[in-house]
Order: C-alpha cells, then sequence, then structure tokens
C-alpha cells in the first residue's frame, strides 16, 4: 500500500492518519478467532482485570514462538498495509516491533487508558529517538460509549511532557498531568475519536497524546496495537529493563508478506 503524499504530510502535521477499511471481513474474521484462543491462555503476557477477571491486555502476538504467538497477528503485523504503511512513515525500511499488545476492553469492566505519550515509557526502556509509530486496528467496533481512543492532533509536536505514574487500573503507565491536559486541550484542535466498525485502522506517532474511556457498554472493544520501532534505534541497556513482551530484544528487521498473508496463512492452517 502507498501512502498519498497528502497522508505523509498528515502523519508529519497531525500525527496521525486513519484507513476507514485497512482490513476486509475475512481478515478480520481470522484475527477475532485467535482473540477467542489466546484469550484463554493463562500468562503473565495476559493482563486481567475487574470483577470476573476479563482480559485487559494480550502481549506479543507477533512474535512466531512464545506462549502468545499468533501467526495470523504476525502475517498482520507484516503486511503491506501495516508494516508497508509504518516503513513509509517512519521513512526506513528496518523496523521490528518494540511490542505489540491486543486491547480487549470488555465491556462494563473494561478501564480507561488516561491521556499519554507512548515515548514516554519507551524512553525509559532505553529508546532514544521519538522515531516510532503505531498502527492500531479495530477489531471489534469502536464507538464513544464503549471506550474507543481518542488522538489531540499535532501534540506529537510538543514534544515530550512532564508526566505522573498512574496506578489506578490493572496496567500501570505514564500518564499526561491534568494541569498539562488543561493547556493542551486549549492549544491543539479538538480531539479526534478512532471510531468504526472491525477493519478501521490509524496510524499514530509515539509522542501523540491519546486516550480512552471506560467501556460503559454491553459489547466489548478489540483493538490490536504494533509499535514498530527503526532497528537503528532499539534500545540501550538499561538497568533493570522490562520483560521481553513489552520492550522486545528481538531486533531482526520485519519483512514485509504479501497482501493476501492473513488469508493464506488461515488457508495453510485449516488443510494441516
Ligand atoms: O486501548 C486503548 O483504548 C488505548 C490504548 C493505549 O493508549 C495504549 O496502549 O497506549
Amino acid at each position: 500500500m502507498e501512502l498519498t503524499s497528502e497522508q505523509l504530510a498528515q502523519f508529519n502535521r497531525d500525527g496521525y492518519i486513519i484507513f476507514p477499511e485497512l482490513l476486509n471481513s475475512k481478515e478480520i474474521k481470522i484475527l477475532q478467532s485467535e482473540v477467542d484462543r489466546v484469550s484463554q491462555i493463562e500468562s503473565e503476557m495476559v493482563v486481567r482485570e475487574g470483577e470476573d477477571e476479563t482480559v485487559k491486555i494480550m502481549f506479543r502476538l507477533h512474535e512466531d514462538n512464545g506462549e502468545t504467538a499468533s501467526p495470523a497477528f504476525r502475517a498482520a503485523a507484516c503486511s503491506p498495509r501495516i508494516l508497508g504503511a509504518a516503513q513509509q512513515c517512519l521513512g526506513d525500511n528496518n523496523l521490528y516491533l518494540h511490542h505489540s499488545k491486543l486491547n480487549m476492553k470488555s465491556a462494563i469492566e473494561g478501564s480507561a487508558w488516561p491521556w499519554h505519550q507512548d515515548f514516554h515509557s519507551w524512553h525509559l526502556d532505553g529508546i532514544k529517538e521519538p522515531d516510532m509509530a503505531t498502527m492500531t486496528v479495530v477489531l471489534t467496533e469502536a464507538t464513544p460509549i464503549n471506550g474507543c481512543m481518542y488522538v489531540l492532533p499535532g501534540s506529537h509536536r510538543y514534544g515530550r511532557s512532564d508526566p505522573r505514574w498512574d496506578d489506578s487500573t490493572a496496567y500501570n503507565l505514564w500518564v499526561a498531568k491534568t494541569s498539562d491536559m488543561k493547556k493542551f486541550f486549549k492549544e491543539f484542535p479538538e480531539p479526534v475519536p478512532i471510531i468504526g466498525g472491525p477493519g478501521t485502522a490509524a496510524i499514530f506517532h509515539c509522542n501523540l497524546l491519546h486516550a480512552s474511556g471506560h467501556n460503559l457498554s454491553s459489547e466489548d472493544r478489540w483493538q490490536i496495537f504494533f509499535c514498530f520501532n527503526k532497528c537503528a534505534n532499539r534500545p540501550n541497556v538499561v538497568e533493570n529493563p522490562r520483560p521481553d513482551f513489552v520492550r522486545s530484544t528481538n531486533w531482526t528487521p520485519l519483512k514485509l508478506s504479501s497482501n493476501d498473508s492473513i488469508i493464506n496463512h488461515a488457508k495453510i492452517t485449516s488443510a494441516n
């Protein structure tokens, strides 16, 4: 998939690009059945929350080994529409995944992600340059009531704000301070929701402020995040590094697969 010069200019100016139908319904069905399978696995890479211990996040679906490995998600990660788009946005063909995660945001229990910039955590992982981008793909419809993600256009150009540690949910992270957010709301255009049916996607810069609310609806909101980094920007050594499933040490450049690799993968699996 060749991004247009307008799309690339939008990535640089606004920090994101939305793709209304990046994956088709056949591909989505294959990935959804993988979510059903992997979410049954008991592993530290499957983070649960709430009264019913529903899954909040599943990590490391893109590798070809490990408890949560999913060949279908690996095929998706390497597809020209995902890896190819990230290569063009970052201007580099040698990319690896710092991590991948599937946020399930279950009906009623799925909790919020406060406003944050991903690069806070990734810089602490030892990564020097904010030359990273995440492609997120909606796997079940994303709506305001089920906790769709919002982005604050252009906020990646601000650089990094001074964050605070948030431990209010099952997955702790560095988030933007309330006083800073109030300032940013005055400075940048209105937040934009990433809403749409399964297959809707967005790629966004690692310093772009983004957030999502609690899932108040009766439907789960499933969404995959592929976080790409340049191989040349791999993390430096840090004390007490986070586990491999959030700070990958597999820095081998990902190879582009064919555009129908998700569907071909499913054909091979069902023939075996
Ligand atoms: O799943 C969401 O709505 C937001 C996730 C997010 O912000 C993140 O993983 O950095």
